[in-house]
């Protein structure tokens, strides 16, 4: 056998090792044998560097580590999933299914483990890998080709007849650690003198996420795939049992509990049963995914915003612990809500090690009849914030102390006061007291508001406590030397801060209304009055009447609106805001659904990967946009999708802005059909 020849042999060998090992999870080697292989492999190669491929197993560690991940737009979306916690929730996910496709018999279902890592989508092209992805926010991941590539479990090219190979794919699954080398490498970091990971799903984060892919070799990472993104040059199967075997055979590892299961019953009854076996998997999940297993029909279900209506995950229940109630202590939100917080004995519950615990508010505490010093159940659910689950009253001890509701807010000595019919107590200190002017300026830069990036709880922290900013004006006129004179901020970072408030004044008029943090108006409320008054004068001047002629603006609402806009120091801040030179569109441009897209045209060309064209069409008409059927110099962006033809050259030759799929659906959900999100004061973290 000549040089060429037994490379050619000794890359197989490996690559079949490594399948065995990583895959198939029956390895036929002895770890001695496999580095000699190896070895021979790395030096016929460096004889031949002409014989040198990038998809060698010897060329899974890039040398070079980055600066930073780049970003990747995703080909289609990867989409969230809608999650059930009781049989009610399952059954009638079941219901909509039938209901959705007009079918009165048992579903079949393909169910599989959730298993608890992060997604990834990875781009073989021609049978090979070339780019591998974290999912990001379903739209656009962050590059980390590099470091998935040193996954063994990963082939760096398909398995099996090269003929068949698509000439695109986009393999999509997680990436995890298994408990066991989990507990190995946090012996070894300890043995190291290195801090400890705190659970699996964390240490695989941590580890996926190096700038440089040599530490990511030396971290066990596992992958499973779950699905497939772009699929071109190929016929799939028809079912996503079907698929999931077909990947398989391609050499990615899939979940050994995955089965295909018929109707409520079989999905339940597979639910029960790994919730069985889940102590004795060799990798942590909350709960087990249900998919539609007919792929025609899973496209004919579709979507509801970024979640299919053909799959959902059925959780776990929470997890409990026991442990020691120490203290009670008081948290104010934002709007001045006083929260009480169980201080707790360190427990490990769910994964993570838990030191605080909500009590919701003084009613659940005498509900439950919570004590200082009594030993408590507490429970967590998947990354929901724990909460004292009940007492164990047989446990109580003498001298167990009743927790008494301040009355007055214990940071700032206003007085707390308790609406008629409210169970939360609140500080009336408004913006005078430090802890809501933190919470008020953390939301005022969130990314749903301002979106200033590097504005953290340290950063507000610091600046509030050392009276340099006051009120979300202040911001705007701080200065390097202010920054840099911050504990644990460099002069980058500080630099950074005051690009990305700088940047920030250029907003919308929805933006800023939400940023202002107005009792009971979320994104969605701050939306519908901007495209109603169409400027924050006449919002500033409507009466409860014109107020509530707003979508979904009740009497409540329009109360805390007015409330709001009474405050002369709320309007004093606002006039600040301007001042300081933020500027947003207002009249038309900010009454009109879709603001920015507005009377833009669209053309659609092509098949859109999750979109049917008369649902990309209805959307973009819904915020306002135009839908027309050439392309012209008039023609704003052109939506292509695979198999564009005449439509995408003429966009080309004419300079026409081309976007894909993933574009379109961010830019939509910019323009306001996105979702609000809940605004819920929490406790400070989870602890540690
Ligand atoms: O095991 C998982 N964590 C898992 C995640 C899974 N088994 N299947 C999944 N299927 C999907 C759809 C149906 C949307 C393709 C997923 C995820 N999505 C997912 N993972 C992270 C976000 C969404």
């Amino acid at each position: 056998m000549g040089d060429s020849e037994r490379i050619a042999f000794l890359r197989t060998e490996i690559d079949r090792h490594n399948h065995q090992y990583y895959v198939l999870d029956a390895p036929t080697i002895a770890d001695a044998d496999y580095d000699r292989l190896f070895r021979e492999l790395q030096a016929l190669e460096s004889a031949h560097p002409e014989l040198l491929r990038d998809d060698s197993p010897t060329q899974r560690v890039g040398a070079t580590p980055l600066a930073e991940f780049a970003a990747v737009a995703h080909a289609t979306p990867m989409l969230s999933l809608n999650n059930a916690f009781g049989d009610d929730e399952v059954a009638a996910f079941d219901r909509r299914v039938r209901e959705g496709l007009e079918i009165d018999g048992d579903i079949g279902y393909s169910a599989e483990p959730k298993f608890d890592g992060l997604a990834v989508g990875l781009v073989y092209e021609n049978g090979r890998l070339v780019r591998g992805a974290t999912r990001g926010d379903g739209a656009t991941g962050e590059d980390v080709t590099g470091n998935l590539r040193t996954l063994r479990g990963i082939p760096l090219h398909l398995h099996g007849d090269a003929t068949a190979w698509p000439a695109r794919l986009e393999v999509r699954g997680e990436v995890l650690m298994l408990r066991r080398d989990f507990e190995r490498l946090n012996a070894r970091q300890s043995d190291n003198g290195e801090k400890p990971f705190v659970n699996p799903r964390n240490a695989a984060a941590g580890s996926l996420r190096q700038l440089d892919p040599r530490v990511t070799a030396s971290r066990p990472l596992r992958f499973f795939a779950y699905g497939v993104g772009v699929a071109e040059g190929v016929v799939l199967p028809a079912t996503h049992s079907g698929l999931l075997d077909r990947l398989a055979a391609w050499g990615f590892p899939v979940a050994a509990e995955r089965r295909r299961v018929s109707g409520l019953a079989g999905l339940l009854g597979y639910h029960a049963e790994i919730g069985q076996r889940r102590a004795d998997l060799p990798y942590d999940i909350d709960g087990v995914v249900y998919k539609l297993d007919e792929l025609a029909a899973q496209q004919r279900l579709g979507f509801v915003s970024r979640a299919p209506r053909f799959a959902i995950a059925h959780k776990f229940p929470a997890e409990e612990a026991i442990t020691a109630l120490l203290d009670i202590t008081i948290q104010v939100g934002r709007t001045g809500a006083l929260t009480p917080v169980a201080r707790l004995a360190p427990v490990f519950v769910g994964g993570v090690t838990v030191t605080n615990a909500t009590l919701h508010n003084e009613d659940e505490i005498r509900r439950k009849d919570v004590r200082i010093g009594d030993t408590v159940v507490v429970r967590r659910a998947g990354d929901v914030i724990p909460e004292v689950a009940r007492v164990q009253l047989d446990r109580r001890p003498e001298g167990a102390s009743e927790f008494v509701m301040p009355t007055v807010c214990p940071v700032c000595g206003s007085q707390a006061v308790r609406g008629a019919d409210e169970s939360v107590v609140r500080c009336s200190g408004g913006l005078y007291c430090p802890a809501q002017r933190k919470q008020a300026l953390l939301h005022f830069a969130s990314r749903r508001a301002m979106d200033i990036e590097g504005l953290g709880d340290k950063v507000v922290e610091q600046l509030v406590d050392n009276a340099i900013v006051r009120t979300p004006a202040d911001l705007y006129r701080l200065g390097l030397l202010a920054l840099a004179n911050l504990e644990r901020m460099a002069e980058k970072s500080a630099n950074n801060l005051l690009a990305a408030i700088e940047k920030s004044k250029q907003t919308t008029l929805p933006r800023l209304i939400f940023a202002l943090g107005i009792r009971n108006v979320g994104e969605s409320t701050a939306r519908d009055l901007a495209r109603h008054f169409g400027s924050l004068e006449r919002i500033l001047a409507a009466d409860d009447e014109q107020l509530m002629q707003v979508p979904d603006v009740g009497p409540i609402v329009a109360q805390s609106i007015r409330q709001f806009c009474g405050e002369p120091h709320n309007r004093e801040a606002i006039a600040q805001l301007r001042a300081a030179g933020l500027v947003w569109p207002e009249g038309e441009a900010a009454r009109s659904p879709g603001g920015a897209l507005t009377g833009k045209v669209f053309v659609l060309t092509g098949t859109l990967p999750t979109l049917s064209r008369d649902t990309a069409s209805q959307m973009i008409q819904d915020v306002g946009g135009k839908v027309s059927a050439s392309v012209s110099k008039k023609t704003d962006f052109v939506v292509a999708g695979a198999e564009a033809g005449s439509k995408l050259e003429k966009a080309r030759t004419l300079g026409v802005t081309v976007i894909d799929e993933a574009r379109l659906l961010r830019l939509l959900s910019d323009a306001g059909s996105g979702e609000a999100e809940s605004d819920k004061a929490a406790p400070g973290g989870t602890g540690a």
